[in-house]
């Protein structure tokens, strides 16, 4: 099947000078210091004597914000503009505490619409294509969002939303659905079943996937089990949800929509900004929002920019695939460990499936010890399960230079998760 050049939505601003980008985010950058100057009280007191920006080499000098901040305010404390004027609001799901609420205005709408049919664009999707929307609908930002990136392109939105998933399958074949949008997980679900079952989609060709961390190579065993070409998007509640970034069909990483926000990266422990290339903690800055602007925001989310230009004819920056979260790390024995790196190195296997589980346990009185538990693939050709296993476990050792155990197990053991995101980790030693 040929590959379509997708076009680019907005090109007015995803192709846009550097020079020129430069001058519209400082221009914004400026006035968005004096919005939250005079509309926030908890902003007032943070920029109290700090010097407005005269470049945007002076964003270094500005405070940061943090997801602790987010949660003092719980949860109009942020708000810069009268609750009147708001027209939804979003929340995380807020597992580990207070939920993070995402506030917006007619207008934060709009741009929320635009950067999502920007981010469908650059994956493939054109006017007048159905699109499945599998990320839930509700207070996630994920089905909104992109249901309203489908009206602005001028696509066709099933809103499908997480879950039901022989209902999804249905959909997919009796409809000419061209894209779906799902957490990466789902849409590894979805494609393992339609795989089983011996069935297709009718015309399935792009999986545009995110909100959870995810790596290449599942990137690469989605594609071959779909049959379709899938993009890696961005997003957080924080900054607007879905559509912050997204990867064109070039795959070289995720193209920052940077007229609306402002891409830093910093060491995670110094805060210092590291230079193109270096992987770090990136740091938001909302340069449009009106309900619930951002200044520097620190979303632990590690990943590394480029502001070379992509072949594809946007200019905008591109981050890379992420790492992971700094909060996602295990340290184990003293070794830091990320998942996406077991990911990696199990999905070097061809046996191997990206069905895997990570538990963490402290015996009494002993060592930690980290188990990763891998689904190998149906009719995967191996002879002995032990010596393979042992081959694994030796490379997963090798690559993450910590000592662990690996598990082979039978396809389709491990439980799958259809709605929200992938669980991978089971930390034990907290309990
Ligand atoms: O997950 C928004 C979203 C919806 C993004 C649909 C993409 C698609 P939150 O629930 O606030 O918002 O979670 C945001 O999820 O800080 C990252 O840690 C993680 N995340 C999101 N997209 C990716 C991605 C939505 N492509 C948090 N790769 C972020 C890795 C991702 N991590």
């Amino acid at each position: 099947m040929a590959q379509r050049t997708a076009a680019i939505f907005q090109p007015e601003f995803e192709t846009l000078e550097r020079h020129a980008l430069e001058a519209l985010q400082f221009e914004r950058l400026q006035s968005l210091v004096e919005r939250l100057r005079d509309a926030n009280a908890i902003y007032r007191e943070r920029l109290r004597g700090v010097a407005a920006p005269r470049s945007l080499d002076d964003l270094a000098r500005l405070p940061f914000s943090t997801k602790a901040d987010m949660r003092d305010a719980y949860p109009l404390g942020l708000l810069a503009v009268p609750e009147r004027e708001l027209a939804r609001i979003h929340a995380s799901s807020g597992t580990t505490g207070t939920p993070t609420v995402g506030a917006y205005t007619r207008h934060d709408l709009a741009v929320f619409g635009e950067v999502m049919a920007r981010s469908l664009a650059a994956g493939g999707i054109a006017p007048g294509d159905m699109v499945q929307v599998a990320w839930g609908y509700g207070l996630f930002t994920g089905g909104l969002g992109a249901h309203g990136g489908c009206e602005k392109l001028g696509a066709c939105a099933i809103p499908a939303s997480s879950g039901n998933t022989a209902r999804q399958m249905q959909l997919l074949e009796d409809l000419p659905v061209i894209g779906i949008g799902a957490t990466p997980s789902y849409a590894l679900v979805l494609a393992e079943r339609f795989r089983n079952e011996r069935r297709r989609p009718r015309s399935l060709r792009y999986a545009i996937c995110g909100a959870e961390a995810w790596t290449p190579e599942l990137r690469a065993s989605i594609e071959d089990t779909f049959g379709v070409v899938a993009t890696n998007i961005y997003g957080l509640t924080e900054i607007i949800g879905p559509g912050v970034a997204q990867e064109c069909l070039e795959k070289r990483g995720m193209h920052v929509q940077e007229d609306h926000f402002l891409a830093e990266i910093v060491d995670p422990d110094t805060g210092l900004p590291v230079p193109d290339g270096t992987r770090g903690e990136l740091v938001l800055t909302t340069l449009t929002r009106e309900a619930m602007p951002v200044l520097r925001y620190r979303t632990r989310d590690l990943t590394a920019r480029t502001r070379e230009r992509c072949s594809c004819g946007r200019t905008t920056a591109r981050i890379d695939w992420f790492t992971g979260r700094v909060d996602d790390m295990l340290v184990i024995r003293g070794v830091n460990v990320f998942p996406s790196a077991v990911e990696h190195a199990l999905l070097a296997f061809a046996e191997l499936t990206p069905n895997y589980r990570i538990v963490v346990e402290r015996p009494p009185n002993g060592l930690d010890t980290m188990l990763v538990e891998v689904e190998y693939a149906p009719g995967a050709a191996f002879d002995d399960r032990e010596r393979f296993a042992a081959q694994v476990t030796h490379r997963l050792a090798e690559a993450l230079l910590v000592s662990l155990e690996v598990q082979l197990l039978e396809p389709g053991t491990i439980e799958r998760i259809e709605a929200g995101k992938a669980k991978r980790v089971y930390d034990r030693r907290t309990l």
